[in-house]
C-alpha cells in the first residue's frame, strides 16, 4: 500500500493532465451532447474523454484500485482503494466558456459511499488559473505549495454563503425556499458553478461557509478532505452524513452556526425517499 502522499500526487499529476486537455478542447469549442439527470444537467464529449483518460491513467498507475466516475467510469478493485472522480465538475461553466471548472480526483477507503468512506487524498485542479488544490489524509491542505487554513468564524450577517442548486426543478423549488429566508440574513450569496471549487474555496478563505444540496460523491470527495485538512469542518444535516441531502462546511464553528440555522428554517427536510 502506498502512503497517503503517494496517492496525492498521483490525483494531483493526473488531474493536471486531465485539466490541460479539457481546456485545450474547450478552447476549439464545445456543445452538449446530451443530458442526464434533467434537460438543464449536460455532458459533453470532452466530459466523457476526459474522464475515459483519468480512468486509463489511474489504472496504470494504481491496477488492482477501484474507479468511480461521473460518467459512467467504474471498476471494482482489491487493494481497498478506490478513486473518486469528477472529469468535469461544473460542466454548465465549460460549456458557456466560464472560466471556473475543475477536474476533482479523490481516494477513498472503504465504501465508495458519503458516511461509509475515509477520503485519504485528493486533488482539485482549475486549469483557467491553473490552480492546484491538494489534500492527504494528515498531511495538510495546499494550493500549490502554500498551506492552506479556512477563514476564522464570523457572525451570520457578516458570512458570505456559497452554495448551489439542483437539477431537479422541485428540488429547486425547496432550495429556493430556504434563499428566501437566508439571503436577509448573510453578507451575501454566490452561486459559482463548480461543487469542488466551493469546497476550495471554503479552505482557502475565500469564503465564510458552503452549504449545498443534491450533490453525488464525486462532487465533494476531494473537495470535502481539503477543507477538513484546512483545519475545518465538513457536516451532513440532521444526524446525516455530508452527501446528497445537504453538506455544510467550513470552520467548525460557523458549520454550527449554519446547519442550526438551516434545521430551523426547515431547509434539513428529505429530499430523496429511500427508493430514489
Ligand atoms: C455540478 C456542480 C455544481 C452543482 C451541481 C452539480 P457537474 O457538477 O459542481 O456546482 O451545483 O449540482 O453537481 O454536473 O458540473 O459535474
Amino acid at each position: 500500500m502506498s502512503g497517503y502522499h503517494e496517492l496525492r500526487d498521483i490525483a494531483a499529476r493526473i488531474a493536471r493532465t486531465a485539466g490541460d486537455f479539457a481546456a485545450a478542447e474547450r478552447r476549439n469549442g464545445v456543445h452538449a451532447i446530451g443530458s442526464k439527470s434533467s434537460i438543464v444537467d449536460v455532458v459533453t464529449q470532452v466530459d466523457r474523454d476526459a474522464e475515459a483518460m483519468i480512468g486509463e491513467l489511474l489504472t496504470s498507475a494504481r491496477p488492482g484500485d477501484g474507479l468511480l466516475g461521473e460518467e459512467g467510469l467504474s471498476a471494482e478493485g482489491n487493494s481497498g482503494v478506490t478513486w473518486v472522480v469528477d472529469p468535469i465538475d461544473g460542466t454548465v461553466n465549460f460549456l458557456y466558456g466560464i472560466p471556473h471548472y475543475a477536474v476533482s480526483i479523490a481516494a477513498v477507503e472503504g465504501p465508495p459511499e458519503p458516511g461509509k468512506w475515509t477520503i485519504v487524498a485528493g486533488a482539485v485542479y482549475n486549469p483557467s488559473l491553473n490552480e492546484l488544490f491538494t489534500a492527504h489524509r494528515g498531511g495538510g491542505a495546499h494550493l500549490d505549495s502554500t498551506p492552506l487554513r479556512v477563514s476564522d468564524p464570523v457572525a451570520l450577517e457578516e458570512s458570505l454563503w456559497l452554495t448551489g442548486f439542483a437539477y431537479s426543478a422541485s428540488h429547486r423549488s425547496v432550495q429556493a425556499q430556504l434563499v428566501l429566508q437566508m439571503l436577509p440574513k448573510v453578507r451575501d450569496i454566490r452561486r459559482m458553478g463548480t461543487a469542488s471549487l466551493d469546497l476550495t474555496a471554503i479552505a482557502a478563505g475565500r469564503g465564510n461557509i458552503y452549504f449545498e444540496r443534491t450533490l453525488s460523491p464525486w462532487d465533494h470527495a476531494a473537495g470535502e478532505l481539503i477543507v477538513t485538512e484546512a483545519g475545518g469542518a465538513v457536516s451532513g444535516l440532521a444526524g446525516r452524513p455530508a452527501g446528497r441531502e445537504g453538506l455544510v462546511a467550513g470552520h467548525p464553528d460557523m458549520v454550527e452556526l449554519f446547519a442550526r440555522a438551516i434545521e430551523s428554517m426547515g431547509g434539513d427536510k428529505e429530499l430523496y425517499t429511500s427508493s430514489q
